[in-house]
């Protein structure tokens, strides 16, 4: 970035100068963080243009990933990183007597997203820039990003995330590529030489302005483009014609109301509520970002009767799914074109991934609704069901129910699964068992319609962020150990394999994880003022809280463990930790009551002598993108202990899995390929396979009171739930006595519980040999190449977007 130290700390002084009009000695932290984001704005300007030019000139195919959420986190280190300036940058920087990392902690986490979906995206960002692909995100510029956890007296209280208060030195805005996106109003329809039109009025009018932030590839020229949407009201200031007429309060509400689009993010995870701000929100990011699409690509090629040709648009879940009604519109109102050919285009250029089987989370819109928000869109949806269910009647005449049940639109609803499926050439679930239950469960009737559509990519993540930068001393081993090249290509990291019989490397492996737990240990220390045993087993479950993920099955095997510890103190087991984090959804009751069920247990335990610190249970508040960069690389035991079938991939366990964490899970989700690639021998396998749960929840048979009557260690437990055990909580846990016993136990916990406790012996047996844990967890790492996003962005490519890495060559 700079040819040397003193170049860098020249630069540096004199942007405090020009941004502030400061010396080094006034500035303030925030001062200093921001000069060198602007700097590396800076540098990385003439990269970013020669990128978006080389596209341009070479005219490449794009791909542009659409997605209501994207959790990037910081981004000072990781941009730094993929600059390789990052060492450079800090000893200039101690050398002004700054600490680099404390400038790193000043960069508010962007958190625009929820979880795995939003992170993924991230991910996906970072794999298509270092491989040098030419693909962009598009997505919502909200104000507020996902809530900021406190937990007061145990209870979850969620605070607004103001994540913009002190600006974004990342972002650029950009007025000059503003578009106007229309809602409500009436559609005309007029015949006009021959032709029908449309004409959409009467409508509300609102500017999306586009802010930019370059998406810097590791060690490449490659600078991307994440452009996120934000609402403006259509007219400066204030509505002039509510104005003029003295309707002050009018003009003040439609600002707010405009302004209310891009406001906040959603905290809701795989769950559908229907909410017409959230269709709003919807509609607005995908027509901004497809407008400014299409006009960009008229510019440079006249008419778009090829435009499948060199723009492929994802999107990630049904969320950005009226990009299909929505380019149709592009196309036939606005071009001119007749419906097969906007059709096929349309097809064409769009990809769908589906992230989940849970019902709750399918999007199905009210029709009223939808067709009061989005005439015209409406009008088109409606055209494209008429047309599918012909097809289906030709297909399978008579066949009423099957057609019933595959409409887009039905039963006053429209179903925003079936318009992905329908309006894309491509649909994929994010792991083998996911994409299988698609194909023969879930989709099936649309499987046999399109086969040639549905395919697999599993789930991956970055190792650029989750190893080199969030476990920069294990990162550092393997590269003396093994070279650099991993960083480029991490399936390279096999090379690992042949240490696991070299005991004085894995004695350097377990020095690394100790000294993470350390720091781990440190934070928890300083925030909580709990000590925790650093030989103990750090064993994690980090993720959203969700009745499918089973936390509560941890909680109930940590009761069952402390019940034993109670009846004999010097009962002999492994010290283990017990980590938690996990933000839950703000009216999702039986979420909260965990949260709450945890502290109160954890305080319960770390406060009981008797045990003699042999467990200590820690819920670690506001988990986020920054505090997981810290969690992974301390973790022995990695939990992912969702009912077989639910989960649709989880890509937490990878990133645990690459820090060297030992899986304990059930067979689901990506938990099946990471097992296939270490072996049975290199994980902890329990539980119902996703097959039993099927059949149960199909032909009965489970019946959670015959478990609770039968095990007395599950009774125990449970009644522990509401026996007066948690003295202050009265009745608080009865809702999750319920749902285990009279509701028989939705999501197999009991069922599963005997097994999980067994597993759970079985790791802490294991965790006594020590060569034998660090060899599978050695294992685990070297086998995590796979679970690379660099190699599911490489599959996607060249499967579905069918685009090619373009080198960047030096700017001038
Ligand atoms: N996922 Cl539908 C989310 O994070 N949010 C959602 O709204 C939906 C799915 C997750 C899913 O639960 C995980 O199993 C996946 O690993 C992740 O998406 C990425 O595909």
């Amino acid at each position: 970035m700079f040819k040397n130290k003193e170049e860098f700390k020249q630069a540096f002084l004199e942007k405090l100068h020009t941004l502030y009009g400061e010396c080094l000695d006034e500035a303030s932290d925030l001062d200093k963080y921001n000069a060198l984001g602007s700097m590396i704005r800076d540098h990385i300007a003439k990269y970013w243009a020669q990128t978006n030019k080389q596209y341009r000139k070479k005219e490449v195919k794009q791909v542009y990933y659409f997605s209501m959420e994207f959790l990037l986190g910081r981004l000072l280190g990781a941009n730094l990183i993929n600059l390789s300036a990052k060492k450079m940058c800090e000893e200039a920087l101690k050398e002004l007597g700054i600490d680099l990392n404390l400038l790193e902690n000043i960069e508010p986490d962007a958190g625009l997203g929820n979880g795995g979906l939003g992170r993924l995206a991230a991910c996906f960002l970072d794999s298509l820039a270092s491989l040098s692909l030419p693909g962009h995100g598009c997505g919502i510029r909200y104000k507020y990003g996902f809530f900021e956890q406190r937990i007061v007296d145990g209870y979850q209280v969620e605070l607004p995330d103001n994540w913009l208060r002190d600006g974004n030195v990342w972002e650029i805005r950009k007025a000059d590529n503003a578009v106007e996106v229309r809602f409500y109003g009436n559609v005309r329809v007029e015949e006009q030489d021959g032709r029908t039109v449309f004409i959409h009025e009467n409508y509300e009018p609102i500017i999306a302005v586009p802010y930019d932030t370059p998406i810097i590839g590791y060690e490449r020229n490659t600078v991307n483009t994440l452009r996120l949407w934000s609402a403006e009201p259509a007219i400066k200031d204030f509505d002039f014609s509510s104005f003029s007429r003295g309707d002050y309060v009018k003009a003040v509400e439609y600002r707010s109301s405009v302004e209310s689009i891009s406001q906040i993010l959603y905290p809701d995870e795989s769950h559908y509520k229907g909410r017409e701000l959230r269709l709003k929100q919807q509609y607005f990011f995908v027509s901004a970002g497809l407008q400014c699409i299409v006009r960009r690509y008229k510019k440079y090629h006249g008419s778009l009767k090829c435009f499948h040709k060199k723009i492929a648009i994802h999107v990630n879940d049904t969320h950005p799914v009226l990009a299909i009604p929505e380019l149709m519109r592009i196309l036939i109102d606005e071009e001119g074109m007749g419906w097969d050919e906007a059709w096929d285009i349309t097809v064409k250029t769009i990809s769908y991934t589906n992230h989940t089987i849970l019902t709750e989370a399918l999007e199905k819109w009210p029709v009223d609704m939808f067709r009061n928000l989005l005439p015209r869109i409406y009008m088109i949806v409606h055209e494209i069901n008429e047309r599918f269910c012909r097809e289906l009647w030709n297909k399978y005449p008579g066949d009423w129910d099957r057609i019933h049940k595959m409409a887009i639109i039905a039963d006053g609803q429209v179903k925003m699964a079936h318009l992905a499926i329908v309006g894309s050439h491509s649909i994929n679930g994010v792991s083998k068992i996911h994409t299988e239950i698609l194909k023969n469960q879930e989709m099936k009737n649309f499987y046999e319609v399109y086969p040639h559509k549905f395919n697999n990519k599993t789930n991956g993540v970055t190792h650029r962020r989750w190893l080199l930068k969030a476990n920069p001393a294990l990162a550092n081993l393997i590269s003396e150990t093994i070279g650099a090249n991993w960083i480029k290509y991490p399936i390279d990291l096999i090379s690992l394999e042949k240490y696991r019989n070299d005991t004085a490397f894995l004695d350097k492996l377990a020095q690394i994880k100790q000294r993470n737990k350390a720091q781990l240990a440190k934070y928890i220390k300083d925030k909580y003022n709990i000590s925790v045993d650093l030989y103990s087993i750090f064993d994690v479950q980090v993720k959203r809280m969700h009745a499918y993920k089973r936390q509560l099955l941890n909680v109930l095997h940590i009761m069952d463990l402390y019940n034993r510890l109670r009846e004999n103190p010097d009962l002999d087991i492994v010290p283990r930790t017990f980590i938690f984090g996990a933000k839950a959804s703000p009216s999702y009751v039986h979420a909260k009551t965990t949260i709450k069920l945890i502290n109160t247990l954890a305080s319960m335990i770390n406060n009981d002598k008797r045990i003699k610190d042999k467990i200590k249970v820690i819920f670690l508040e506001n988990y986020r993108v920054t505090l997981a960069e810290m969690i992974f690389p301390a973790a022995d035991l990695s939990e992912q202990i969702s009912t077989a079938g639910k989960e649709a991939s989880g890509t937490g366990n990878m990133k645990f899995m690459m820090n060297g964490a030992v899986t304990i899970g059930t067979m689901d989700g990506a938990n099946i390929e990471i097992c296939e690639v270490v072996g049975r021998d290199n994980i902890f396998i329990f539980g119902l396979t996703a097959e039993e749960v099927a059949n149960y929840y199909h032909n009965g048979g489970y019946c959670s009171w015959d478990v609770y009557a039968k095990d007395s260690r599950v009774k125990t437990v449970v009644d522990q739930l509401v026996n007066g055990f948690f003295p202050v909580a009265g009745e608080e846990f009865r809702i999750l006595y319920d749902d285990l016993t009279h509701n028989n136990d939705p999501f197999f916990v009991l069922k599963d519980f005997a097994s999980y406790a067994d597993t759970q012996l079985e790791v802490d047996k294991t965790f006594r040999d020590k060569y034998k844990w660090q060899k599978m967890s050695l294992v685990n790492i070297a086998h995590s190449g796979k679970f690379s996003s660099d190699r599911t962005i490489t599959e996607y490519a060249t499967q579905i977007w069918k685009i090619k890495p373009e080198i960047i060559t030096n700017p001038r």
